[in-house]
């Protein structure tokens, strides 16, 4: 099979995930990155949803490369602070990606605030879209999924990215900063929306 796809993402820890996701799921497709299209410019993530988001991502960079693309939008909803930073979270702190800030505003906010009121969730929307001229143009595959879980006070552990290592998933004792690679896309937002797409993708393609 000679079909290509474009991961539609600049963020190193999202790319890690989809690479592993991608080659469990997703047999004999080639898999680019936007490095390959260093000409792409960044994609205004205006909507006000994750579904909305992710769709404008896989919209924009399907078009410009001319190609199926691949895109996440995705975050961390508190519910004490009403479902902030939401479609925000890479940008919490001011700084787009700077994880260690976000973190830190984050712990700052919930100062003091006991452990039965720190429930959050994450979300990940997943939207596979295909550039106008191909035969599938038109369709658009989207999956969301969620992990539910809670706000630790310090973070714990160094792997994964983003807001791993104070998110303590429910039933678990490790933060996800503390999980392996394989372990968290067991169980992670991430995890659950390419499995839920990866299918449906492979028999597009196929
Ligand atoms: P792209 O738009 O290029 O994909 P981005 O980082 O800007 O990269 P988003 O707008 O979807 O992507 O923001 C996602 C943010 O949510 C991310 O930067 C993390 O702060 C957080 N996040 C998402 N998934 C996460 C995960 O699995 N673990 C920890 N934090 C996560």
């Amino acid at each position: 099979m000679s079909a290509s796809i474009v991961l539609a993402t600049r963020n190193q820890g999202k790319i890690k995930e989809f690479e592993r996701l991608l080659a469990e799921h997703i047999q004999g497709v080639r898999v680019l990155g936007l490095a390959d299209f260093p000409e792409m410019p960044d994609v205004e993530e205006t909507g006000s949803t994750f579904i909305e988001n992710s769709l404008l991502k896989a919209r924009e960079v399907s078009a410009f490369a001319g190609l199926p693309a691949l895109a996440d939008d995705s975050g961390l909803s508190v519910d004490y602070l009403d479902g902030a930073p939401g479609i925000y979270s890479a940008r919490y702190s001011g700084v787009h990606g700077d994880d260690q800030a976000n973190i830190k505003k984050l712990l700052a906010e919930l100062d003091g605030i006991p452990a039965e009121k720190r429930s959050a969730h994450f979300t990940c929307s997943v939207a596979c879209v295909f550039p106008p001229g191909d035969r599938l143009h038109g369709e658009e595959l989207i999956e969301e999924a969620y992990l539910q879980g809670s706000i630790v006070a310090f973070p714990r552990g160094s792997a994964g990215f983003g807001y791993d290592p104070i998110f303590l998933p429910a039933g678990f004792e490790l933060t996800l900063g503390e999980f392996g690679p394989g372990e968290k896309d067991a169980i992670s937002h991430r995890g659950k929306a390419m499995r839920a797409i990866a299918p449906q993708i492979s028999v597009l393609l196929a």
